[in-house]
């Protein structure tokens, strides 16, 4: 019964062809010049938060074999000034020590450089719309096959990039403080109706292109256990059903301080992430991750005032799924 419903809200919800045969960014349309100049009226007090993530090796994957937290390694460092001396003398040295070595004797300029080895869906991030796929098709009707291992041939991550990221009116519904808790608890389902219930509690109105950051408080079990199993299983979230509610608002994108937005435990038996594919394939949402709204999450309930500029800016990763961000709020 459960797998009928959702199969019917998934063609009501189906946004292919809305904006094009060969539209490639989704509900990200409802995002229009208009809306951000409009939304960066939410700036009164010029107070920023980033909502990130350390990028370091201590987050919150691992629960998967094939999802790990970044490495970041030097390439150049403060001892390699001392380290280029010695070098210089050795007759195994190679190209770069030379090189180095050469530019460091003249002048006194030295530096330091830096690489990162990550997943692009290891931290905050947003997942592009090639992450899922579902009847052999992505969103806007693209064949699965066309996400190749060279990349994503449609719907990439880059396209989002190009077209200057995505940037708008933030609206943070903090589910946990409105239910009077630190965090949900685990595998919490929230529903419409509660959402509806926040947006009255908060005074907030929603408009069509509107950004919505959810908090569930879920990011307070990671800094707290550092488990990543136990984090990833029992993610609270939103329930499939509140896909077609997103559909009805035609908010822009969703966002969230959890592993995936929605819940992880199956709302319907053998059936995982429901809300992922109607989001992210039926109905082309861009879907954020991991974000870390602890402050600003305080401050909205210290003023009272829940909207702000949110400024987000995806790498441009040709044929990428995903992308690492350091979402801003700015109120
Ligand atoms: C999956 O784990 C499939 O998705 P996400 O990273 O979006 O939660």
């Amino acid at each position: 019964m459960a797998q009928d419903e959702w199969r019917e809200m998934a063609a009501r919800v189906r946004n292919w062809g809305r904006w094009g045969d060969e539209d490639q960014l989704g509900t990200l349309n409802y995002i229009t010049p208009e809306k951000i100049s409009r939304a960066a009226h939410a700036v009164k007090r010029g107070i920023r938060f980033s909502l990130a993530i350390p990028v370091d090796a201590y987050g919150p994957q691992g629960a998967h074999g094939y999802r790990r937290n970044p490495i970041h390694m030097m390439a150049l460092d403060g001892g390699d000034e001392e380290a280029n001396r010695v070098l210089r003398d050795w007759e195994a040295g190679g190209q770069q020590e030379e090189d180095i070595t050469g530019l460091w004797d003249n002048g006194p300029m030295r530096w330091n450089d830096d690489i990162i080895i990550m997943p692009l869906q290891a931290g905050t991030q947003w997942d592009g719309l090639a992450h899922v796929y579902y009847d052999g098709q992505l969103y806007n009707g693209y064949p699965a096959t066309s996400v190749t291992s060279a990349g994503a041939t449609k719907d990439g991550i880059d396209h989002v990039g190009r077209a200057g990221g995505i940037m708008g009116r933030g609206v943070l519904l903090d589910v946990a403080r409105h239910l009077g808790v630190q965090r949900l608890d685990a595998s919490f389902v929230i529903g419409t109706d509660l959402l509806d219930e926040i947006v009255d509690a908060q005074g907030v109105a929603l408009e069509e292109g509107d950004i919505l950051v959810i908090r569930t408080g879920w990011w307070t079990h990671f800094l707290e256990h550092r488990d990543p199993d136990s984090w990833l299983a029992g993610s609270p979230g939103v329930s499939w059903r509140v896909a077609e509610w997103l559909h009805e608002r035609r908010i822009g994108a969703i966002a969230a301080d959890n592993i995936a937005v929605e819940v992880i435990a199956p709302e319907v038996e053998n059936h995982f992430l429901l809300f992922h594919m109607l989001a992210i394939r039926d109905m082309g949402m861009t879907l954020g991750e991991i974000w870390d709204l602890e402050a600003l999450a305080e401050d909205c309930a210290r003023d009272g005032v829940y909207e702000f500029f949110l400024l987000t800016a995806p790498l441009v990763v040709p044929g990428g799924i995903g992308s690492p961000i350091n979402p801003v709020a700015i109120k």
